[in-house]
């Protein structure tokens, strides 16, 4: 950032009396850029603002990208990679050092890919354009707006492929917030109109344990539902799918438990944690809705039997019996279990392709083809586990600063037991 914005900012900031806030998010936050095509030689990430101190390795990484290529309706991509990630920068001895973070993940398919993405020789044999976008895709928007002739650069960087890097690049805070034991789990409630009824009973059991048991469990269903009589359903629709040509869309229920209160603010539109969180989530390639606890529901009820009423349990810690807002108040947590609902659109490469337009010679047709997925909602909890880390991570660090997660540890551990003492206390003395 050049100096003169920079000089800028802290003038209005010290006007505004928001000097800390701004110097955070200039310098504390963690931020991440992912780069790389889908058919290129890799994807990498360089992430910036972790803490030192952070115990960290490839395998923490490899663990959360082997979990992305999982879920029974991928494609052959899927059977070509086998994702792992290099770390080039910010580790020492295994511990992060407050300095950025470059991963790099290869494409094993660009071996495939030399001629038809060639960097900067254009091949003998001229390459096919591609010229027909897919209803729902990238494509048609892209192309337009870029000026494409060939759409093959949109495809290759709206492609979802691009989500192993941002994977990559967020379980670095998805770390960190298990040193802070705040853990991070979902499972699907439906896949196409494989749609559950009820809550699974063992859902509370699991996250009263914490949130990733509940990932464990998913993670044993290819389709990462804890239903086995929905789990069967969704299995035959996503075959039944595939033999007519078409895709499937899916519902995710993301849950984060051991959260403090008072993470976010209502004090500012920018540091609402539900607009950061929906922002993050809606980011997700064919994510278009998402929802907040029983948001929707909530929308048309009466608000008696919406808000979750508070009482004082046994351990003189407030109580509630329900939790509708989804763990969300005002923009902040207030210290239940954090609940989001994810929509995510049937993947929009149908191999029984809808009607398009060629948009070289505006002359309606098929849409194109590309090998694709024919679900990848499970996966796509995977990646929504992932986003939201950051998102945490930075509330947290907003709150609690620390260059160290040393540091940030202890602030956190004080903060909870003052908390407590208050509440045995009865009293709001800070
Ligand atoms: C994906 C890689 C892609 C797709 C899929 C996800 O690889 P390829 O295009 O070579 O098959 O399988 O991408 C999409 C669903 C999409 O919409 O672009 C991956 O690594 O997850």
């Amino acid at each position: 950032m050049p100096d003169n914005v920079v000089k800028r900012l802290y003038a209005e900031a010290r006007k505004l009396h928001q000097q800390k806030h701004i110097q955070l998010v200039l310098y504390q936050m963690i931020r991440y850029l992912t780069a790389g095509e889908s058919h290129g030689p890799a994807l990498t990430a360089i992430v910036d603002g972790l803490p030192a101190g952070l115990s960290l390795t490839p395998e923490h990484i490899n663990v959360q990208l082997r979990r992305r290529q999982q879920g029974y309706g991928r494609g052959n991509r899927m059977k070509i990679e086998t994702d792992s990630v290099e770390i080039l920068s910010g580790i020492r001895f295994g511990k992060t050092i407050g300095s950025p973070l470059t991963l790099l993940i290869r494409n094993a398919d660009w071996k495939n890919w030399t001629e038809k993405m060639s960097q900067f020789e254009r091949p003998e044999r001229p390459v096919k354009p591609v010229e027909v976008p897919r209803p729902g895709h990238a494509d048609f928007a892209g192309a337009l707006k870029y000026g494409f002739e060939d759409i093959r650069p949109v495809i290759e960087r709206a492609s979802a492929r691009e989500t192993a890097a941002r994977v990559a690049a967020c379980t670095t805070a998805r770390v960190l917030l298990a040193e802070c034991a705040i853990h991070i789990g979902s499972y699907l409630s439906a896949i196409g109109p494989a749609i559950e009824e009820e809550t699974p009973k063992e859902l509370h059991a699991l996250l009263a344990e914490n949130a990733e048991k509940l990932s464990q469990k998913a993670d044993k269903s290819p389709v990462r539902m804890i239903d086995p009589a929905l789990e069967e359903q969704a299995i035959k629709l996503i075959d039944e799918a595939k033999q007519r040509g078409d895709t499937l869309g899916g519902i995710i229920e993301v849950f984060v438990t051991g959260l403090p209160i008072g993470l976010g603010s209502y004090a500012q539109f920018d540091r609402k944690l539900d607009g950061e969180l929906g922002k993050a989530i809606l980011s997700i390639q064919a994510v278009k809705g998402v929802e907040i606890g029983t948001a929707f529901r909530n929308a048309v009820s009466w608000g008696s039997q919406v808000h979750d009423e508070i009482f004082v349990g046994k351990d003189a810690k407030p109580l509630r019996k329900t939790n509708r807002a989804g763990g969300l108040e005002g923009g902040m947590t207030n210290g239940e279990i954090l609940h989001l609902r994810i929509a995510m659109k049937p993947i929009s490469t149908l191999m029984n392709p809808l009607h398009s337009i060629n948009l070289a010679t505006m002359q309606e047709t098929l849409s194109h083809i590309e090998r694709s997925d024919v679900c990848a909602a499970p996966a796509c909890a995977v990646i929504a586990e992932a986003v939201i880390a950051p998102v945490l991570a930075n509330a947290l660090l907003e709150k609690f600063g620390g260059d160290s997660i040393d540091e940030l540890q202890e602030r956190l551990a004080s903060y909870r037991q003052k908390l407590m003492e208050n509440f045995q206390r009865r009293t709001f003395t800070p």
